[in-house]
């Protein structure tokens, strides 16, 4: 970390006013941070976890071309585009059958594989090189009067009590966070779904088995094999919701792998020690609205859809680009059209990707003593390794729908 970001996070002073309070410092809440900057908003951040914590938590890795071109237009897109991998397409396989989804020949887009982890230190590090306010490790972090226009955001921060006066407060703070939780209950509907399984995701330092994406529907349950770079590998199996980690040691999760696989895929594994092993619950939950007087509810703090569609990260960059597109006419034209078209614009997009992730989730993964929904599972993975217009439709949700124009 630069010293300068240092310097001024020792020096600031207890009580700051600015134009944009961001709670939470995940990809939304840095996103948008930096793009306000160079539209010229102020902004602070407020997290309550290390830099060094929020940077090693390994979660998405798998970027539709909007988020591409919305970190680019935050100038974040350097090491992206060096290190990034392009992909055109992915793999279904299912009763030993390949089923290639070609996203660039039928939705006329790619998507690029490129992990949070890294997303996080780009935009991190820009913050700190803008000399941006982002204050980590702050706790007691609480919102006051967001029903009215003078929004206040306090906290405790190298030992002393602070608070942050300002226009907005954007809540990116996940969906344990705070901004959520502080909404009265009659004034936010929340609708959920659960699956009856998480995955166990393992990062190991190893060659991926293909250079695009592979979804597997096994009879022994749901595998990904999907990669961070071409020597760095993540996979993932469908596993029990009681399933303990020290019981997935790396002999028996390749092993697990391999199980599922084809044998022409399982041939091309290559195993090693796992860098990271952990689980991911798969959920589906939708909160309305995501607008509450001058708090606005971004990523997940307002939605979470299982990763199997790859739609998390994806869908807290559309959120932060129509709040961003919002922000911006409100201060430069003193407009709050597309503010207060903020919750609908968002939540018509959350909706359709949380359809494709419930769909697509429900095709690829085995659901314990359900014989009816394994044959419709069956007859559906047919209809769509044999029709056009279903892989086509596939792959429109897959690399993400088009945003209305001027969003
Ligand atoms: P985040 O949760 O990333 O960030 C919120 C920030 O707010 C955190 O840094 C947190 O510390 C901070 N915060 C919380 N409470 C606070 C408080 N009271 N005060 C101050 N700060 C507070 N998506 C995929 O597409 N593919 C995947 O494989 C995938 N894997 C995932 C695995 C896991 C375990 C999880 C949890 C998510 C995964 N996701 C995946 C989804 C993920 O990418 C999220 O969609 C993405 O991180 C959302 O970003 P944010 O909205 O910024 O929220
Ligand atoms: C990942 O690489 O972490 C990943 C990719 C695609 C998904 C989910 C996770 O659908």
């Amino acid at each position: 970390m630069t010293s300068p970001a240092n310097l001024r996070q020792v020096q600031a002073p207890r009580n700051v006013k600015t134009q944009v309070a961001i709670i939470g410092a995940g990809p939304s809440g840095l996103m948008l941070s930096q793009l306000l900057e160079r539209s010229g908003i102020d902004s602070v951040v407020v997290e309550q976890r290390s830099r060094e914590y929020v940077e090693a938590r390994i979660r998405a890795g798998l970027l539709e071309q909007g988020t591409v071109d919305l970190l680019a237009e935050a100038g974040v897109d350097g090491r992206l585009r060096r290190e990034g991998l392009v992909h055109g397409g992915f793999q279904m396989v299912f009763d030993d059958r390949v089923h290639r989804v070609d996203l660039h020949g039928l939705a006329g887009s790619d998507v690029t594989v490129y992990g949070q982890t890294e997303i996080q230190k780009d935009l991190g590090d820009a913050r700190a090189a803008a000399g941006g306010d982002v204050r980590f490790e702050c706790s007691n972090v609480a919102i006051h009067e967001f029903d009215g226009n003078k929004p206040r955001v306090t906290f405790s921060w190298r030992g002393t009590e602070h608070s942050v006066e300002a226009d907005f407060i954007a809540g990116c703070d996940g969906y344990h966070g705070v901004c959520r939780a502080s909404v009265p209950g009659p004034a936010i509907r929340e609708f959920e779904r659960v699956y009856p399984f998480r995955w166990l995701g393992v990062l190991a330092d190893v060659p991926p088995l293909a250079h695009e994406l592979v979804y597997v529907n096994s009879e022994h349950g749901f595998a990904l094999c999907s990669m961070r770079s071409r020597t760095r590998s993540r996979y993932y199996l469908q596993c029990g919701l009681d399933d303990r980690v020290e019981e997935w040691s790396d002999a028996r999760f390749w092993e697990e792998l391999a199980h599922r696989l084809p044998p022409q895929h399982a041939a091309h594994v290559t195993a090693g020690p796992s860098i990271e092993k952990s689980f991911a619950p798969l959920r589906s939950f939708v909160a309305e609205p995501m607008r509450f007087g001058s708090l606005f509810l971004v990523g997940d703090a307002a939605h979470i859809v299982p990763p199997t569609g790859a739609k998390g990260l994806n869908l807290a960059a559309a959120d932060v680009r129509v709040l961003y597109r919002g922000l911006s006419e409100f201060y430069r034209a003193r407009r709050s059209t597309l503010l207060d078209e903020y919750s609908g614009r968002a939540l018509s997009r959350v909706w359709k990707a949380t359809r494709f992730s419930w769909w697509f989730t429900t095709l690829m993964h085995r659901f314990p003593d359900d014989a009816f929904g394994r044959m419709l599972q069956v007859a559906e993975l047919d209809y769509v390794s044999g029709s056009e217009a279903a892989t086509k439709s596939l792959a429109e949700n897959y690399v993400g729908l088009p945003f209305p124009s001027g969003i």
